[in-house]
């Protein structure tokens, strides 16, 4: 590139004169507006609501993104960087509107414009939709990620699927059912994508899988359905950066619109069955978490979206002009858990049938390619792939993986010769009826590093689920990022007043801090200072009025803001206990009704909040949500304890309900049985708006309490190594719970005696803990309650209390999610941040 190249078509000039810069200014932000008010919606002043409103401002910061997006595509294309691919089936994106004003520091110009055109930002950023195209942590933690590649200037794109529908609304039946609506979120249109309907490749399912026996590795793939996939691009902004990076989603169409010979001979049906068939893969998000369930629709959405990506990358790739060998010099991908595994087969196809390496070189390219992070090592979430299902919607993969693990096996027979059960343990394909392929094993050997996301899960999955495989192929395989989550979301848009005070109180701008994190290390001192605390414990305030008013106008409920508030909000599990948590309130109820009046006016009121999805065919999770809001029923309606104790159950959590409750916490739950909870991040989010934690010593409570000292967490449990213990104890030596904790044991009985409705509702619940209690619940119960003891006591001293909360707040910085990239792009990828010029 000389920069002198000939203008490449008609009149430079008049080119020049057409194009526009982004609009920074609020009269170009307004006749932009107005603009797309008239044109884009067709709509007139007088007829316009906030939603039109709300289009016609998305359509207008769309344009400045537009306009970042290509000079940062250009960008990279001209400079050919090593890229990094995000391939994760989930993204929690959220509302965007918000997000992309504050990231191109255009907010309070969009405030003021929309203002003077009879508008308030807040009704219009009220109107967005969330994108909810994920379940929970994992979705969340790659959109974190997203922005903060963005906002690191890391040239990273993400990968997923273009879900019709999102993760299904929660609705709450007036017996504390969870019921579930369809989350049709793009039927007002979208203005954060851009479709590509020119981007689109052929991905193939079923067929015929032949070898070509002709000394060469190869096999041709024929026959069975096609269907393509088609581009959606999505502007991920970064913060007050030029680089604007993109999250490429796919949907699948029919390849032929339908059947015209059917269509003629009357066969109605027929003709659009097979589009139908299609069309279905992208139609849904799978609302399961910690569970993985073998269904071919989700097989052929994993495959259909893998295809489709490496389709894409290898594309761009081949663009350069490199030889197809320097894959990992240009190509980093990172899978998010197992669900993209079929890329490491994929890509092998793609060496081997298309581009004809011999088997050696292409698995050596494949080895230092791929990334593997590991989410969870509960057994029942590992995935599993029944052969027989393999072999038939992909035949020619489940022909490369049995080669894949007959070389992997041969190799661990030389190291560990004659070890018959070692191999067993360690192939890919699990013997039983049916066979299985073991995606995490998969995912491990066809990669170059494998992570877990905390110390503690990151040090589980080296010493149990891939134990064998850190001894055959070394630790220095086997690494650890932890999870981060973006402070741009989770504190400057969420809370934005205690990011104003922040940035008062360092004297830095956000433009900095926010993108160095650490900075926060600054407000130590201001804990000493009593008009600074003031001034936080006020921010805090108005956070839980915002949060009472929320409840006010959407359940009806009025909440006394004065009241300690205590949050637990998480996908509904029985390893993240929220069982826990409603057993504690009932005998914190029973406590309390049992106190004298004078006794009980002593207590500081306590506003529980819980919020969750279980999924759909979780029955015992779905029965902890009934029981939640049937004690919630009954105790806010009890006049002896309504002022000290009440419960609410916000039903539909999301995102944007998150960004609300987030901020206005005293204390927040994370309380899952010591090494189930991979990570959390929910726990990072709390502790940097100033909420302090209770606790397992777990996850990413570890390392939180290790930045802001133990003295500013309340813990409470049995440890990790001694879960397995216990649970032994309680398969061949069982306590009756009456022994084992007797203050648990009344709770229980009260529940069945009918206090909270019909007992008999509750028994599979109640017997989860009588009996087998896998989960711990009656060994932790005693601690936990003490733990909240401790949590009233520090209470009582206010300003002991904001202190605590400062200080976590300022020890926070490690828990940026640019940190955490910026570990993936250097000690994993090997991928750099390029700028993109003014
Ligand atoms: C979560 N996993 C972990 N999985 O549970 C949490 O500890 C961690 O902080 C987070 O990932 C980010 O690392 C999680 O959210 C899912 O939702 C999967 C969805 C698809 C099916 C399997 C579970």
């Amino acid at each position: 590139e000389t920069g002198k190249e000939k203008w490449p078509r008609g009149d430079e000039k008049i080119w020049k004169a057409g194009m526009r810069g982004v609009d920074t200014d609020v009269a170009s932000i307004t006749k932009s507006f107005v603009n797309h008010v008239q044109t884009s919606l067709a709509r007139q002043a007088h007829n316009l609501d906030d939603l039109g409103a709300y289009q016609a401002a998305a359509l207008s910061v769309r344009d400045n993104l537009i306009l970042n997006w290509d000079d940062t595509q250009l960008t990279y294309t001209r400079k050919a960087p090593k890229r990094a691919y995000y391939l994760s089936l989930e993204f929690l994106m959220g509302r965007t509107l918000d997000n992309a004003l504050l990231n191109l520091g255009l907010k309070d110009q969009y405030k003021d414009g929309v203002k003077e055109l009879g508008f308030s930002i807040e009704d219009l950023l009220d109107k967005e939709r969330d994108a909810a195209l994920g379940n929970g942590g994992l979705g969340r933690l790659a959109a974190c990620y997203l922005d903060s590649s963005a906002s690191q200037e890391l040239p990273v794109w993400g990968y997923g699927l273009r879900y019709k529908y999102g993760i299904f609304q929660q609705l709450i039946s007036p017996e504390g059912n969870q019921l579930e609506a369809p989350d049709p979120w793009l039927d007002n249109q979208n203005p954060w994508e851009l479709p590509r309907l020119d981007v689109a490749y052929e991905v193939r399912f079923y067929g015929q899988a032949e070898r070509l026996n002709d000394g060469t590795p190869r096999a041709s793939w024929t026959g069975g359905q096609e269907v393509l996939a088609v581009a959606y691009d999505v502007m991920i902004p970064g913060c007050y950066t030029k680089t604007t990076n993109n999250l490429r989603l796919w949907e699948s169409k029919p390849k032929r619109g339908f059947d015209l010979n059917s269509f003629n001979a009357g066969n109605y049906e027929g003709a659009i069955e097979s589009s139908n068939s299609a069309a279905a893969i992208t139609s849904v998000l799978y609302p399961n978490d910690h569970t993985s369930f073998g269904k071919e629709l989700r097989l052929k959405q994993q495959y259909f979206w893998t295809a489709a990506s490496l389709a894409d990358i290898l594309r761009r790739f081949k663009n350069l002009g490199k030889s197809i060998t320097e894959i990992p010099d240009y190509i980093a991908i990172q899978l998010n858990d197992t669900h993209p595994t079929l890329a490491i087969p994929e890509l092998m196809r793609i060496l081997i049938d298309d581009e004809d390496l011999d088997w050696n070189k292409a698995w050596e390219i494949v080895n230092n390619t791929f990334f593997y992070t590991n989410h969870t090592v509960l057994p029942e979430a590992l995935e599993k792939w029944p052969v027989p299902l393999m072999e038939h919607v992909l035949p020619r993969h489940m022909q490369i993986i049995y080669d894949i693990n007959l070389f992997f096996l041969q190799a661990v027979e030389k190291k560990f010769p004659g070890d018959r059960d070692r191999l067993s343990r360690m192939s890919l394909i699990e013997e039983g009826f049916p066979k299985q392929v073991r995606m995490a094993y998969l995912a491990c050997i066809g990669s170059k590093k494998v992570n877990g996301v905390a110390e503690l899960h990151s040090d589980l999955v080296r010493t149990t689920i891939l134990k064998d495989f850190v001894e055959f192929e070394g630790i220095s395989k086997f690494g650890n990022v932890t999870n981060g989550i973006t402070p741009r979301r989770w504190l400057d848009q969420c809370n934005p007043e205690l990011s104003d005070l922040i940035s008062k109180t360092l004297k830095v701008e956000k433009s900095v801090w926010l993108k160095s994190l650490d900075k926060l290390e600054g407000l130590l001192p201001f804990a000493e200072d009593a008009r600074f605390r003031r001034e936080w414990a006020a921010i805090k305030q108005r956070n839980k009025e915002r949060l009472a008013h929320y409840v006010q106008t959407t359940l009806g409920f009025t909440i006394n803001t004065h009241a300690m508030f205590d949050v637990q909000i998480k996908r509904l599990h029985e390893y993240k206990r929220q069982t826990l948590n409603i057993l504690g309130v009932i005998h914190r109820y029973l406590t309390l009704k049992a106190m004298t009046p004078e006794a009980r006016q002593k207590v500081n009121h306590r506003v529980v909040f819980f919020a969750g999805k279980a999924a759909p065919a979780y029955y015992i999770a779905k029965l902890t949500i009934r029981l939640i809001v049937n004690v919630a029923r009954i105790i806010n309606a009890d006049p002896d304890t309504k002022e000290y104790l009440t419960v609410y159950f916000i039903p539909d959590y999301s995102v944007s309900v998150a960004e609300v409750l987030i901020p206005a916490s005293d204390i927040s739950q994370h309380i899952s049985t010591a090494g189930t909870e991979a990570s959390g991040t929910s726990n990072m989010k709390f502790c940097l708006n100033g909420g302090l934690l209770v606790g397992t010593v777990d996850g990413a409570n570890i390392e939180i309490a290790e930045s802001v000292g133990e003295s500013n967490v309340f813990f409470f449990g049995h440890l990790t190594p001694d879960v397995e213990d216990i649970r032994y104890q309680h398969m061949y030596h069982p306590i009756p719970i009456e022994e084992k904790c007797p203050a648990l044991a009344n709770v229980l009985n009260k529940i069945s005696g009918g206090m909270f409705g019909d007992g008999g509702v509750y028994e599979p619940l109640l017997k989860t803990i009588r009996q087998v209690d896998y989960y711990l619940i009656a060994d932790d119960f005693d601690s936990y309650i003490a733990a909240l003891a401790m949590v009233d006591e520090a209470y009582l001293d206010k300003t002991e209390w904001i202190k605590k909360s400062i200080k976590t707040v300022a020890k926070m910085g490690k828990f940026s999610s640019d940190r955490a990239i910026l570990e993936y792009a250097e000690s994993y990828w090997n991928v750099e941040a390029i700028s993109v010029a003014k």
